[in-house]
């Protein structure tokens, strides 16, 4: 009976903390640039709990009218997104087992009482690549679960550092974040959580 997907892997503390404070530096100067800004759900327009921003040549999005989908700017500033900084690449590099780039780096922020409810990543045009996680300041209850929904799922704790790289069967499973751990990091002045997500979103040639 195996509960954890195949082809997840935790990294716990892959980041100390003097390079944690390094990222949030670099983490501030993009969202200067680019706002966090809080999605809406297509079709009833229910806004998320977490707020967002992204890095890269795409950045994911949603609103009403044009649902989930990538796209090249910045939805309330209409600028491309920041480039993703080389420090944030050199993650990638380290822990996707890949040799080509991310196009996207999806910046998510929860505050204390945000959450994310159980889904697929399914927007990008490949499931081929991995998609890596790296966990920023208040520890958070993370659940994955199946490649169907239903399925039999598991909950962990990320701690601020932690790394999760999903490839193979992993990718396509469900997963959310169940709850945030208030005060749980010194990292963040005023506490909460930030998760990026990098992500190849069209096809590797
Ligand atoms: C497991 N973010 O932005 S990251 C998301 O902590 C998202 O902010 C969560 O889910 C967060 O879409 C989880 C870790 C993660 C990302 C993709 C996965 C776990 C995954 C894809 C498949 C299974
Ligand atoms: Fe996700």
């Amino acid at each position: 009976m195996q509960v954890l997907p195949k082809g997840l892997r935790h990294i716990p503390n892959f980041l100390d903390f003097t390079a944690q404070k390094a990222l949030v530096d670099i983490i501030r100067t993009i969202v200067e640039e680019a706002p966090l800004y809080r999605p809406v759900m297509p079709n009833n327009g229910k806004p998320f709990s977490v707020r967002m921003t992204n890095c890269g040549t795409l950045g994911w999005v949603s609103d009403k009218e044009g649902g989930y989908r990538y796209q090249d700017t910045h939805p309330t500033t209409n600028l491309p997104w920041p480039t993703i900084p080389q420090e944030l690449l050199s993650i990638w590099n380290e822990t996707s087992g890949t040799d080509y780039q991310p196009e996207a780096c999806l910046i998510n922020f929860y505050d204390q009482t945000a959450r994310m409810g159980l889904h697929q990543d399914k927007d990008e045009s490949t499931f081929e690549a991995p998609v890596v996680s790296l966990s920023l300041g208040d520890t958070c209850l993370f659940r994955v679960g199946q490649t169907t929904r239903g399925g039999q799922t598991k909950s962990f704790k990320l701690n601020s550092g932690d790394i999760v790289v999903l490839s193979g069967e992993s990718r396509l499973c469900y997963h959310g974040v169940d709850k945030i751990y208030p005060d749980t990091s010194p990292l963040l002045k005023n506490g909460g959580r930030i998760n990026l997500t990098f992500r190849r979103v069209s096809e590797v040639t």
